[in-house]
């Protein structure tokens, strides 16, 4: 039985007065029968983690880069993130992938840093709305699968989120049948390549999820939680999701 993960990812928001959100999640959750985790931008990760420490609230960062350290400016490394306090990374997350012309080898590059650096690598993919429209989905997801994924993965050092782009902030979700038939799809995926670890892996579903569209989404037999952007800023729009988890 896998553990459900309410996962938010604040983007490039957030200043310090934004950890007073954390604060009510933690008051709001003190014994979560799911794992919560919250991956805000970089300047806010130490305090945030010191923030959430000793709460159930796991922390983590966006993105990482794929070497340990050097001339690379502007970028982190995975242990960075790990000094900071994080356990986990982001990597792949479809608005990197497109800012930052990241590839299926660089996130399996990043995703590999994560590992090395023993943090969860939170890896996301996601088909466009142009090869939804033209039927690729599957064929897209499958080969970002075996592009991003690194070997090895196990539902205690890896997540998969599923984010079609076209579900990115827009406030568009998947029907119920295209989220069952993508998650599926992947659990299948997971298992064929990492066995039995491939049933452990926790799968994400990605893209405009609200308090008033999660549980919906949460029935689904292969979604094990959320990631969450724009409604993981707020404590009253982040604690009924989580909610809706349990
Ligand atoms: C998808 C998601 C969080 P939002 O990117 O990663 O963002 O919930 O704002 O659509």
């Amino acid at each position: 039985m896998r553990r459900g993960l309410a996962a938010g990812n604040w983007k490039m928001n957030g200043t310090a007065a934004s950890l007073g959100e954390v604060e009510v999640l933690k008051t709001a959750h003190p014994a979560p029968a799911v794992d919560i985790l919250i991956c805000p931008p970089a300047t806010l990760l130490e305090r945030l983690s010191s923030v959430a420490s000793g709460s159930a609230i796991a922390t983590g960062g966006q993105d990482c880069h794929p070497e340990k350290a050097g001339a690379h400016t502007g970028d982190i490394a995975a242990g960075m993130i790990a000094d900071a306090g994080g356990s986990h990374a982001i990597v792949g997350h479809s608005e990197r992938r497109a800012d930052h012309h990241e590839t299926d080898a660089i996130v399996r590059a990043k995703a590999e840093a994560a590992l090395a650096a023993g943090l969860v690598a939170v890896i996301c993919l996601g088909e466009s709305l142009d090869q939804r429209e033209s039927d690729q989905t599957l064929d897209v997801i499958g080969a970002q699968l075996a592009g991003s994924l690194p070997d090895g993965l196990t539902g205690a050092n890896a997540v998969i989120a599923y984010e079609p782009i076209w579900a990115i902030g827009t406030g568009k979700i998947p029907t119920i049948e295209q989220i069952t038939e993508v998650h599926d799809f992947i659990r299948a995926e997971l298992v064929a390549r990492f066995g039995a670890e491939g049933e452990a892996i926790r799968v994400l579903y990605g893209g405009s999820v609200k308090p008033s569209n999660a549980a919906e989404i949460f029935a689904v037999a292969n979604v094990d939680g959320a990631l969450v952007g724009g409604a993981s800023l707020k404590a009253e729009d982040f604690s009924p999701i989580i909610a809706a988890l349990e």
